[in-house]
């Protein structure tokens, strides 16, 4: 059976890699899974063919066979699962990896997403000047916290897994805000998430989509 991913018929970023198929894609490319893609319209997200393997209308999903996921975090634990290059073999260092995608969803990725929202959609507010620093603030808090965990490490837990994975991917959207660069340790981690030749795989493939005439 082919796995197929579903991604936007065209991402609102032009192909910076920030819609979330990007880290399935990464997944499935780290893991040598061949994939095929359907590209869905905002407005086939939310119509019933779509809603039957996406019940809030999103991308991405993953199907295999008559598997169907949505989640990245699970379709990446699940693709991970299937294969020893992205969770260990070792089964409290695969817990642990398995925590440190949580981490990157639960924990790191909210407030991050607070400050796109906040940078993207309440800009014009009248309040959107004083709260943002506020904003930014937490992002900094998560940011020294996994700067003083990860130290002079690669990678979160010695070799690199999907735990890395989703941090790396979470992270990405901070790029252009200009706050990693002030935690070295975590923008060159970034760096070398992005420098995998996986990485570079599945950027390659969305970034052919989201720049196709
Ligand atoms: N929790 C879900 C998951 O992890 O899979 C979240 C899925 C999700 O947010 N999907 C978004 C979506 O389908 C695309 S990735 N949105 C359409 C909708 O809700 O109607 C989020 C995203 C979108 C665009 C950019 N961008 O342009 O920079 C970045 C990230």
């Amino acid at each position: 059976m082919t796995v197929t991913i579903t991604a936007f018929e065209r991402s609102p970023d032009g192909g910076k890699g920030l819609a979330r198929d990007t880290r399935v894609r990464w997944a499935l490319e780290e893991v040598g899974q061949p994939y095929e893609v359907r590209l869905v319209s905002f407005r086939a997200m939310k119509e019933p063919a779509h809603l039957a393997l996406h019940p809030f209308g999103q991308i991405p999903t993953y199907e295999d066979g008559d598997l169907a996921l949505f989640e990245t975090g699970s379709i990446v634990l699940h693709i991970a699962g299937r294969h020893t290059s992205l969770l260990p073999n070792d089964a409290k260092a695969r817990a642990r990896a398995i925590t440190w995608m949580f981490a990157a969803i639960n924990t790191v990725e909210p407030p991050i997403l607070e400050l796109a929202t906040a940078k993207l959609l309440e800009a014009d507010k009248p309040w959107s000047h004083e709260r943002l620093p506020l904003v930014e603030d937490r992002v900094r808090d998560r940011l020294n916290q996994l700067s003083v965990r990860l130290g002079d490490a690669d990678w979160l837990d010695c070799a690199f897994s999907a735990g890395d994975l989703m941090m790396v991917s979470v992270l990405l959207r901070l790029k252009s805000s200009g706050l990693l660069d002030e935690y070295p340790n975590v923008a060159a981690y970034v760096a070398r998430g992005e420098a995998r030749p996986a990485y570079k795989r599945a950027f390659a493939a969305q970034l052919a989509v989201n720049t196709r005439p």
